[in-house]
């Protein structure tokens, strides 16, 4: 009895990892960003504005090196918030323009924004996980307005 107990809290255990799988950020990201090809990154500019994502839909391909730049072109704050994809992506680093800006080195982040007026963020990433995401800006009604978007990873 106390055996079969044991491996069934064992068998249980062991599960848990599988099951939160899709929802973990990337185990072996590190080892990603060092092996990628950082001279063939590619850069995309999203531009935010009151009150859309331009271009709203973004389909990147799986493996690839990306500098993605957020920029906000509007008069009102807003977010780029995509925290499924960007739990799917290997991280390199976060940052904020040169010369005055800076860096931050994280495993994964949930949500960006940039600031009113000409703000901007660059992320550098490698995509992992394939698969369908949504982002929104979670300002207020920003998403009901039209600030929403797929992001679309194959
Ligand atoms: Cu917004």
């Amino acid at each position: 009895m106390r055996t079969s107990l044991i491996s069934l809290v064992a068998a249980a255990v062991l599960s848990v990892p599988f099951l939160a799988g899709a929802a973990d950020p990337v185990a072996d990201a590190a080892a990603i960003v060092k092996a990628a090809n950082w001279d063939a990154m590619e850069t995309i500019t999203v531009e935010l504005a009151e009150y859309s994502f331009t271009p709203q839909d973004l389909k990147l391909k799986a493996g690839q090196p990306y500098r993605l730049v957020i920029r906000n072109v509007g008069q009102k704050d807003h977010y780029y918030t995509a925290t499924e994809f960007f739990k799917s992506v290997a991280w390199r680093k976060v940052q904020t323009p040169k010369p005055n800006g800076g860096e931050i080195k994280a495993p994964y982040f949930t949500a960006v924004e940039a600031y009113k007026n000409g703000g901007s963020v660059e992320l550098f990433f490698v995509t992992v996980n394939k698969g369908e995401f949504d982002v929104i800006c979670t300002i207020e009604d920003h998403k009901d307005q039209g600030m929403f978007g797929k992001i679309v990873v194959e």
